[in-house]
């Protein structure tokens, strides 16, 4: 009767948008870390134009590892303090393009640069100019010419076809391994060839991780298939499909048996309920309906497909507003705190969401160390309820509605009372109770009554 199942820590990163260095160092050790997150993507940390919006890290002069975020002393701190707490750092690498200011400046660590010319890296004949369209920027997504050799919003672009380009992105990616990443973000990977993509990371050491990221656009010929040869991608469709039957209460079952249509094989997969762009763009769910982020982030985190990406960033209304700075212009370190910092009804501008430190995702994230490799079991719907199995290890049931929703899950976890996550976080169980609800399991059925836009998950490690 008794089944003994060792949680075994499941790869899953979040990325701290815009957080400094020596904040992400304390978010290792007091919340990442303890929750069980494998990894952390940070934002940029070259260089770049002096400006007050987030995107300023998104516009490189150098590739000096030196911002806004924290110096290059604060950054190997970080990577040593995180790997001390067991999470891993992963970099985003901005090498598609240099900026796109067309005045001449001066970057935020004092080197001086124009549109084309970057002292000691890079000049004019570094960088490609299409002459595909009027102003050398990307019009159609439909030519694959354009997407990779034209300009990203008038951002410099490197060609990054050339061997010597290619050689000195690989000695920036090359910098950031010797301070002790585990791997890196490829920004804009759809504007550069997979081929050179391939070529600069090719002389990484072995086990580098290296994400992709290629938006995957209906009609478009660059595919993220393109680029899983050396790395994973982050695989968008799998946001674009989890929104609907959130908003409408109708769950189809991803094809169980392997294949989805339009997504990359799970082991390439990066999946996400959104990110740093998303928010701003595309994601119908965000942390602005913290009781929807906690279904979408519940059902990414119980699936069985893809490496899942938590977000947290801050709060904002104007999509271009920069992170709350210093005086100093370097963004204010601000620390979550472990269970105290539940989702808010309302954030003010500026303020950090601090999803890592909800009791849901991190009870969420123990639910996956218990979930391993076991299969997604078929699901079922009621109303506007749907859960489904990880067999044997398992049951995740979501209410999107606004009424109270009852639900049967067939379940072969063995008869008993088990302690919900999503209410109770991880380590519910404490003294033969459960800091949650509890649900029984009896006669191979799950029946759990859910409050509107709930989620309920229960797993083999959570028996009372
Ligand atoms: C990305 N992935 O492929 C990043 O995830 C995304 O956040 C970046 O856009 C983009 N690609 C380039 O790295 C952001 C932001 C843009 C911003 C760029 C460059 O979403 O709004 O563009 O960074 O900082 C801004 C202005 C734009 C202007 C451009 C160049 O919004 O109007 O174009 O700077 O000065 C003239
Ligand atoms: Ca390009």
């Amino acid at each position: 009767e008794s089944v003994e199942v060792e949680p075994a820590p499941p790869d899953v990163g979040i990325q701290l948008f815009q957080l400094p260095w020596t904040a992400i160092a304390d978010e290792c050790e007091t919340t990442l870390g303890p929750n069980g997150f494998a990894w952390v993507l940070t934002s940029p940390p070259n260089e770049h134009i002096v400006r007050d919006e987030w995107w300023a890290s998104y516009q490189p002069v150098s590739h000096a590892i030196d911002s806004r975020l924290g110096s290059r002393e604060e950054f190997a701190d970080m990577v040593e303090r995180c790997d001390g707490a067991g999470v891993a750092v992963i970099a985003d690498a901005v090498v598609n393009h240099m900026t796109g200011q067309d005045t001449p400046g001066t970057g935020w660590a004092g080197s001086a640069y124009e549109h084309y010319e970057y002292p000691g890296l890079y000049t004019d004949a570094d960088f490609h100019h299409c002459g595909l369209t009027a102003d050398d920027d990307i019009q159609d997504y439909t030519s694959r010419e354009q997407v990779q050799t034209c300009e990203l919003v008038n951002l410099a672009d490197l060609d990054t076809a050339s061997p010597s380009v290619q050689a000195t992105i690989t000695a920036y990616l090359e910098d950031l391994l010797a301070l002790g990443v585990a791997g890196f973000r490829i920004d804009a990977a759809k504007h550069m060839a997979a081929d050179d993509v391939a070529a600069i990371v090719a002389p990484l050491p072995a086990g580098t991780r290296i994400m992709s990221e290629v938006i995957r656009g209906g009609g478009e010929p660059i595919t993220p298939e393109e680029y899983v040869g050396f790395g994973e991608v982050f695989e968008f469709t799998y946001a674009r499909d989890l929104t609907p039957p959130l908003q409408n209460g109708v769950f189809n079952d991803p094809e169980l048996d392997g294949d989805r249509p339009l997504h990359v094989p799970s082991d390439s997969a990066l999946v996400f309920v959104d990110n740093h762009d998303t928010e701003r763009g595309e994601a119908r769910v965000t942390y602005r309906d913290a009781a929807m982020y906690i279904i979408a982030n519940a059902l990414m985190l119980a699936d069985d497909y893809g490496t899942p990406v938590v977000y947290s960033g801050y709060a904002f209304s104007d999509r271009d507003a920069g992170a709350p700075t210093d005086s100093d212009g370097r963004v204010t370190p601000v620390s979550c705190a472990l269970e105290t910092d539940v989702p808010a009804d309302d954030y003010d501008d500026g303020a950090r969401t601090c999803v890592q430190t909800w009791p849901a995702v991190a009870g969420m994230l123990e639910f996956r160390a218990f979930a391993g490799d076991a299969p997604r079991l078929e699901g079922v719907d009621a109303g506007d309820a749907y859960g489904f199995e990880r067999e044997g290890r398992g049951v995740v049931a979501v209410n999107v509605g606004s009424e109270t929703q009852r639900i049967e899950i067939p379940t072969s976890l063995p008869s008993g009372k088990y302690c919900d996550v999503v209410s109770g976080g991880r380590d519910a169980v404490v003294d033969d109770g459960c800091r949650g609800e509890t649900y029984t399991v009896s006669d191979g059925t799950v029946r759990i009554d859910l409050a509107p836009q709930t989620a309920v998950a229960i797993h083999i490690g959570g028996r009372l």
